[in-house]
């Protein structure tokens, strides 16, 4: 296939069926006469607005925490959380700049924390899953509902939820991830955003009441009713779910293309935690290493524990524990436990729920060399 591409936003291609329209005077005096009008002719653009494929403008990337993380704490010096209301370093995509996104539509963020600090309660439309990175005595309060959290736990701030976030006086510096839909729903143009009144929200409810309530497994309780299109069930811990894994490697060969993978559920629908933002914890078996498949959707992979490596789109990229990786849609990745003694856990938070409601869900196998990509 030839794709050749004019002067102007002319991309034809040589190919039945689609766009090959050569520039010429005549045709270019056209398209100025119909610029005039705020129209402008399918064909010069047709090719590029409809390719193939999903073309993702994100490249793979790879934060090493061991160097963002002095960058991260250095922000307490300069900033205070009154001041930045909320004091992060971002992850910026070198091709999702404009939209402040680390891959695909979803933003995340490192935030950290003193203990004794307090940043201002808010809401906005956007979602978030915050997942702890590490220290102690990190708590957010959503809607009234105070959740402690401890390392590799996550808390939802469902769209529309009150939620501030805290480390306690005896706790220690915390630092988390903040994944948001931030770039979704500012593409949708539907992002409202509001300071609470008193800055801060009143505990309505006993502390982790949720999690106490809704986190059972295999059991609902009798005298709740939740209707709304998120888990009521705010806080996953660590502990329950590096259980379940385990549980679940016992009885299964797992996937070829994800190892042993569960995903994190409303307990009400057994859909996923919220509307917009799923999350999953993937473990690689000791010296597990998977083969190569691309799908639709953009994944951001948090390293709960051990190290390894993986190829995405023939680019290696060697994790370690508290790292983050992303991988964006239809690109090719596989996934390799570096240890032949420890399993591997990989925290994934996607767009997935999007993906499918909207019916856009496509995979596929590497078919060759084994399943497996080559690198450069
Ligand atoms: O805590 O709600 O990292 O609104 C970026 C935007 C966190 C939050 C971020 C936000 C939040």
């Amino acid at each position: 296939m030839t794709r050749l591409q004019d002067g102007h936003e002319n991309w034809r291609e040589d190919v039945a069926g689609r766009a090959n329209v050569e520039d010429t005077p005549e045709l270019l005096a056209y398209y100025d006469s119909l610029r005039g009008f705020h129209a402008a002719a399918l064909w010069t653009v047709a090719n590029r607005i409809e390719p193939w494929e999903p073309q993702s403008a994100s490249v793979p990337v790879l934060w090493r925490y061991r160097d963002l993380r002095p960058h991260v704490l250095r922000s307490v010096d300069l900033v205070t959380p009154e001041k930045a209301g909320r004091r992060v370093i971002y992850l910026e995509n070198p091709g999702r700049r404009e939209v402040a996104a680390a891959v695909g539509w979803i933003y995340a963020g490192l935030q950290v924390m003193h203990p004794g600090e307090r940043a201002s309660a808010h809401r906005h439309s956007a979602s978030a899953i915050r997942f702890i990175l590490e220290g102690e005595g990190a708590y957010t309060i959503v809607d009234g509902h105070k959740m402690t959290l401890g390392r590799n736990d996550f808390v939802l701030t469902p769209n529309g939820t009150w939620h501030e976030h805290a480390v306690a006086e005896d706790g220690t510096t915390c630092i988390w991830q903040d994944g948001l839909d931030i770039p979704l729903v500012n593409a949708l143009e539907a992002n409202f955003y509001e300071v609470h009144s008193d800055l801060a929200q009143a505990v309505g409810y006993p502390v982790d009441d949720m999690t106490l309530s809704w986190g059972n497994p295999g059991l609902t309780p009798a005298d709740r009713r939740w209707e709304k299109g998120y888990s009521p069930l705010f806080k996953y811990e660590w502990e329950p779910t590096y259980e379940a894994l385990c549980r679940h490697a016992a009885c299964t060969d797992g996937s070829p293309f994800d190892g042993v993978l569960m995903h994190y559920v409303n307990p009400v629908t057994n859909g996923p935690v919220m509307q917009t933002l799923g999350a999953s914890m993937q473990m690689l078996r000791p010296g597990e290493r998977t083969r190569a498949h691309r799908h639709t959707g953009s994944f951001l992979y948090t390293v709960a524990r051990g190290a390894g490596l993986s190829i995405i789109n023939g680019r290696r990229l060697e994790w370690a524990e508290r790292d983050i990786f992303c991988v964006p849609s239809w690109a090719w990745h596989e996934h390799h436990n570096a240890s032949d003694t420890e399993d591997a856990c990989l925290f994934c938070l996607s767009d997935l729920p999007v993906i499918r409601a909207l019916g856009l869900w496509r995979e596929e196998a590497l078919a060759d060399n084994d399943g497996h990509q080559k690198i450069g």
